[in-house]
C-alpha cells in the first residue's frame, strides 16, 4: 500500500478511551492514589478529551454505569460534546451488587434475573439518551464448585436474559457481548470464550457481536485467529484493548507482546473492519493515567501502521509458493519497519505533536491537574477491588 493509502487509513482509526481508565484504580491488595487522576465523571470525560485534543485519534469515551451514573443524561452528553468529545459505548455492570453473589442474568433466581435484565435495558435507555449505537456487556457470571449449579441451566437463562435485553435495541444500536475463561468465577465462566460468545450472538441476531477483549485469554490463546474468524462470520464488534502478561492485567496496549498487537491489526487491516469499536480496556494501578493511555493510543496507531505496511502480494506469493520462511520474512519485514515518520507526519498533518506523550508529560498538563485535583481519597467500589 502506498503511503497515501496508509494514512488516509489511520487517519480513519478511531480508539475509544474508558472512563474507568482515569480513575484510582488497584489490585486487589491496594489502591496507590494517583495525584491529580479523576474523581467523578465530568473529571473522567475531561481526562478522555484531553487525549482527543493530544492524539486527534480518541474521539469518543466509553461509560460504565453505575461507576459514571448521572441523573441527566442529556446534560453529560453536551459537557462531552462542549469538550470536544462524544460518549460511546455504555458499558453495563453485572456484578457491582450483593445480590449477584451467585451470578446475574443465569443467578437461579429469577427476582435477581429480572433485576440483572432490566439494569441492561437501563443502559440501553442510557444509550439513546446519549445517542450512543452501542451497548456493551462483560458477564461476570460463573461458578467456584462443580454442583454449585446446573451448567445448562445456566445457559439458558442467560440467553432468556439476553433475548429480552437484544428485543430492546433500537435499531442500528448494537449488542457487544465481552467473554473471558475465568474470573471472579473460578470453576465454570457463564460466556468463558469467544466461541460461546458467538453462539449466543448468533443466536439473539445481527446487532449483537462478539467483543474481544485482549486480556481475557489463556496462555497462548492465538487471538489474531479468533479476530480472523470473527470478522469472516461478521461477528467482530469490537475490542476491548489491553495487554496482559499473567491474568486480566490490565496493562498498556503492547506493553508486553508488541509483536501479538502486530498480529491483530494485521487480520483487522485485511478483513471489513469499518464496523469495529476499538476501544482501550486498561487501568493504571502503579503509573499515571493520561499518559499511559496515550501510549496504548500510539502502541495501537503504530501495530495498524506497521500492519498495513505489510507487502500483501509478495505475501500471496511465497504463500502459494509454500514458501514458508519466505512468507514469515514478509511479515517480518513490515513489523520491523520504524514508523515514527511517517506517523510522525500523520500527526503533523492532523496538527498534534509527533509524539502525544511527551506533549502530555513536557506541557504542565500532570502538574495542573495535581494541583486542581489534589490527591483523590479512594471511595468507589471499583477503587478498592
Ligand atoms: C472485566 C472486563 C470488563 C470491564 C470490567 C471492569 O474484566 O474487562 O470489560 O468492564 O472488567
Ligand atoms: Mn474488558
Ligand atoms: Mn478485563
Amino acid at each position: 500500500m502506498d503511503e497515501a493509502h496508509v494514512l488516509e487509513r489511520l487517519r480513519a482509526l478511531a480508539i475509544e478511551t474508558p472512563s474507568w481508565g482515569y480513575g484510582n484504580s488497584g489490585t486487589r491488595f491496594h489502591v496507590y492514589p494517583w495525584p491529580g487522576a479523576a474523581r467523578d465523571v465530568r473529571e473522567r470525560i475531561a481526562d478522555a478529551a484531553l487525549v482527543h485534543r493530544l492524539t486527534c485519534c480518541c474521539p469518543t469515551v466509553a461509560v460504565h454505569i453505575p461507576w459514571d451514573a448521572v441523573d441527566d443524561y442529556a446534560e453529560l452528553r453536551a459537557f462531552a460534546e462542549e469538550d470536544g468529545i462524544r460518549i460511546g459505548g455504555i458499558n453495563m455492570n453485572l456484578f457491582g451488587e450483593d445480590d449477584y453473589r451467585l451470578g446475574s442474568l443465569c443467578h437461579p433466581d429469577p427476582a435477581v434475573r429480572g433485576a440483572a435484565v432490566r439494569h441492561c435495558l437501563e443502559c440501553v435507555e442510557i444509550a439513546k439518551e446519549v445517542d450512543s449505537p452501542l451497548v456493551s456487556l462483560w458477564l461476570p457470571d460463573g461458578t467456584n464448585y462443580p454442583g454449585q449449579d446446573d451448567l445448562g441451566d445456566r445457559h439458558s437463562r442467560l440467553v432468556a436474559g439476553l433475548e429480552e435485553v437484544y428485543a430492546a435495541l433500537p435499531p442500528g444500536m448494537r449488542l457487544l457481548v465481552e467473554y473471558k475463561f475465568f474470573e471472579p468465577g473460578f470453576y465454570s465462566t457463564d460466556l468463558p470464550d469467544w466461541g460461546t460468545a458467538a453462539l449466543v450472538c448468533r443466536r439473539l441476531g445481527p446487532q449483537a457481536q462478539v467483543l474481544v477483549d485482549t486480556g481475557h485469554h489463556p496462555q497462548g490463546t492465538n487471538i489474531e485467529q479468533i479476530v480472523a474468524l470473527l470478522l469472516a462470520e461478521g461477528l467482530l464488534g469490537g475490542f476491548h484493548f489491553n495487554n496482559r502478561k499473567y491474568g486480566d492485567d490490565d496493562l498498556i496496549v503492547g506493553s508486553i507482546d508488541p509483536f501479538e498487537l502486530f498480529r491483530i491489526m494485521r487480520e483487522i487491516a485485511l478483513g471489513d473492519s469499518a464496523r469495529v469499536a476499538f476501544m482501550i480496556d486498561q487501568s493504571h494501578n502503579v503509573e499515571g493515567k493520561i499518559d499511559a493511555m496515550i501510549q496504548s493510543v500510539m502502541n495501537i496507531q503504530t501495530a495498524y501502521a506497521k500492519a498495513l505496511l505489510v507487502d500483501e502480494e509478495g505475501l500471496a506469493e511465497r504463500q502459494q509458493a509454500g514458501d514458508v520462511l519466505g512468507a514469515h520474512r514478509v511479515l517480518l519485514e513490515a513489523f520491523e519497519t520504524d514508523v515514527r515518520p511517517l506517523l510522525g507526519r500523520l500527526r503533523g498533518a492532523l496538527g498534534v505533536d509527533p509524539d502525544p506523550v511527551e506533549a502530555f508529560r513536557l506541557g504542565g498538563y500532570a502538574a495542573r491537574l495535581a494541583e486542581e485535583r489534589g490527591t483523590a481519597t479512594v471511595e468507589s467500589a471499583y477503587e478498592t477491588t
